[in-house]
Order: C-alpha cells, then structure tokens, then sequence
C-alpha cells in the first residue's frame, strides 16, 4: 500500500523576498504548484491514499482560492481511485470544514475535535489511520489526554496538527511520551515547517511545510510516500517536488584576492547545487539563495556590497532554465591577523598573538594542553554557574567540553579580542 501524507500546504501563502522580475511568477512557485505537482506524481504512481496533516489553507477567509486548487486536485485524485483523508489545523479551523462540505469526496477527520479512525486498503495491505481536527483556533490541551486508542489488527497510524514538546502551546501541546504511549505505529504531524528526518524505523515526526515560503524555510520541502508490505511501514521516502527552494550556501573568501573573486566563487560553487535539484522526482523552478561570506578576509564587506543587481535578480547557470538568484549576502568574515609579526611584540597583542598561534601546535605541546586545561576548569566552571541552567540542551554540557571545542573556543574569542584591540590602537 502506498499512502502520500502531506504537511502544512498553506493554500493561498505566496513566496516571499522575490526579486521584482519574479515577481509576476509568485503564484505559481506557491502552495498550489505544489499540490498540483504532488496530485500528478500521486495519480502517475498509483498511491492508494493522500493524507493531509492541517494547515491546508492560509487564511480562513481564503475559501475561493483554495476551493478551486482543493477541488481540482480532490478530483483528479479521487477520479484515479485515491482516497483523500485530512484533517484541521490551527490555520483552517473553519475554513477546511467548509471545504469539505462542498467536496463530498475530501474525508475530514475527527471533525470538531473528536478523534475518528478510518480504515484505508490497497496492495492487499490493511491500515487503519486515526484523526482529529482542530474545533477551534486555540486549543490549550493535550488531544491526547484522556484518548484511548483500542488496539487493533494489523497497522495503526495517527494523523495529528499539534505542538510538540512546547509546554504552554495554544496549538494542541503534545509530547513526545505522549504520542510514544498512545500505542499506534507512527504519527504523521502537522504544524512546524521545518520535516523531521522520518524512516521507516521510526514514523513519527513532522511533515513540514510542503513547499519553503520563505528565508527561513530552507532546503528540501516536500510530501512523504510511506508504503506498507506484510503489516508494516517498509519504505518511507520525501517526493522532493517544491517549486521554489530557499537554500543557504557558505562561500569561504579565505586567500581570495579581491572582492569581485567572491562573485567568480560563487558561480563556481553553484553547478554541483544545480547536479543535485536536477536529479529530483521534480525540481524547483527558482532558487533563492541567501549567501554568508566566511572564512578569513578582508575582502568581506566590500564582497558583500559589491554584486552588480543583475547578479542578485539572476545569477547564471550553464544548461538549465532554473532561476537563482541572491535574496541576500550576509559578511560572517573575520578579518585577517598577521599572527607571526604580532607576536613579537612585548605587549598585550604580542601576548594574545603568542596564544593564538600556541593553539595550532601539535597536540602533545605540553604549553599547549597546559593552556587547554586551564581553559576546560574555567568554562566547567561557568557551566555550573545557575544563569546558564535550563539554558543549556543535552551535550552542551562538561562532557563536551573536548580540546576541539576549548581551542576553537578559545581561537574565536582570541582573535575577536585581538581585532579589537588593533582596532582600537588604529583609532589611537
Ligand atoms: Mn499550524
């Protein structure tokens, strides 16, 4: 059986920080795009099922846009024998009922809050999906309290729009233990944008969103196909079919001669960026890239300032039609220190400059562990301290204090003083 679950869609969003030439073309690099191409591939690979988990619509009064996308697609889906299953979220507590009343072939589950089990088949497999739907905006309690699920034969999934592990949440605070003792195979979950690292394994976590909408959405977006054999989950793979994706690249200006060398860096570092979106089920048409300058140079800010608009509107990329272009530089350089002609001098720098460059002697350096332990006892130290506490996740603690992370520690804190101080020696 193959089964299509799909996260927040937001049905009448628009991508944001277009270019002005992109302008025109942002409804078609939306939400609905994404739906259309993920009906496609659902009807050309024969699913058995698609379910949606919330947040189908943006807005509640987004009814007529989304109706005619939610109606085309329900359509074709279900004029291919696919069932479509969904639930509310936080987004279309209203609006997604409504919907569903007009498109009488759209199941909505466990409608007002009530949780509602179905039982889908295909591919001689059986499975039996549990729902619930947002009944109003704000929902302070767990839908998990109180709810018993009756075991059952074969394969149980839950279909759920909720905030995970965020205590005090208004949108459906569940936790982890909560969805781990409810005793269904897996959990498909809406709400936060950003997918989990689902398998086959272990079928519990968020969708994301299906298509990134913004800057902060980046990398791969996308429905997951989830197909059952013999009673159980064995594949679960992202149908990669976002029509716009926001994507981070780090350019390292290190050694670079000039300002306008990062240009030339960066439209060599894009064609194995392009290799790979190339390769998808189905690629995007545009790529926003937000680019940070890193590395040592002195070149960053004038770098960063210094892309013609023609390169920002549209970078060039051999063999494809795809658009990338920059939705915005940011310079995380450091500057450059002539650490060996500093630490000559008989002074404060000199001192720092001597320490710095003790870091990048061999390990055994008897100086050099002598400085790394000291530094261990001190932060160990501040990590006692009680500001820090409830601050700090798991692994951020003494135990990972290792000489790794105590010289790079110590390298950036060191240099960041140094350049300080140069600066203000400079400034007289
Ligand atoms: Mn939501």
């Amino acid at each position: 059986m193959k089964l299509l679950a799909v996260g927040d869609l937001h049905l009448g969003r628009r991508p944001s920080r277009l270019p002005a030439m992109l302008a025109e073309r942002a409804a078609e690099l939306g939400p609905a795009e994404a739906w259309r191409r993920l009906v496609a591939h659902a009807v050309e690979q024969r699913v058995d099922a698609v379910v949606l988990a919330g947040d189908l619509v943006e807005r509640e009064d987004d009814f007529f846009e989304a109706y005619r996308d939610l109606r085309e697609g329900v359509e074709r889906l279900t004029g291919a024998g696919i069932r479509v299953l969904g639930v509310a979220g936080n987004h279309d507590v209203q609006v997604l009922p409504r919907l569903a009343a007009q498109l009488p072939d759209f199941e909505l589950l466990g409608a007002g809050g009530h949780w509602q089990a179905v039982q889908l088949e295909g591919g001689g497999e059986r499975l039996q999906l549990w729902g619930w739907s947002f009944p109003t905006k704000v929902v302070a309690k767990s839908p998990l309290a109180e709810q018993q699920f009756p075991a059952a034969e074969g394969l149980s999934l839950g279909l759920l729009h909720c905030d995970r592990d965020a205590q005090g949440s208004q949108y459906a605070p569940v936790t982890t233990a909560e969805l781990n003792a409810a005793g269904l195979d897996g959990w498909l979950l809406g709400h936060i944008h950003q997918p989990d690292p689902l398998n086959a394994e272990r079928l519990q976590g968020y969708l994301g969103c299906v298509t990134g909408m913004d800057p902060g959405e980046h990398g791969p977006r996308g429905p997951w196909l989830i197909e059952v054999e013999r009673g159980r989950v064995a594949r679960c793979q992202q149908w990669l079919v976002a029509p716009i994706q926001y994507e981070r690249l780090d350019l390292d200006l290190t050694d670079l001669p000039g300002p306008d060398a990062a240009q030339d860096a960066l439209l060599t570092a894009l064609p194995p960026l392009e290799r790979e979106l190339a390769a998808r089920l189905n690629p995007p048409d545009v790529v926003a890239l937000r680019v940070r300058l890193v590395g040592q140079s002195q070149h960053g800010a004038a770098a960063a300032t210094g892309f013609p608009q023609a390169l920002h509107d549209q970078l060039p990329v051999a063999g494809t039609e795809r658009h990338y272009f920059i939705e915005r530089i940011i310079d995380a350089t450091e500057p450059v220190i002539p650490l060996t002609d500093l630490a000559g001098r008989a002074d404060p720098v000199g001192l720092l400059a001597q320490r710095l460059l003790l870091l990048d002697a061999p390990a055994t350096d008897p100086e050099r562990q002598n400085l790394l332990s000291r530094t261990r006892r001190h932060l160990e130290k501040q990590l006692q301290a009680t500001h820090w506490q409830g601050i700090l996740r798991e692994g951020q603690g003494k135990e990972h204090l290792d000489d790794v992370t105590v010289a790079d520690y110590l390298r950036r804190a060191g240099r960041q003083a140094l350049a300080g101080m140069l600066a203000s020696e400079e400034s007289g």
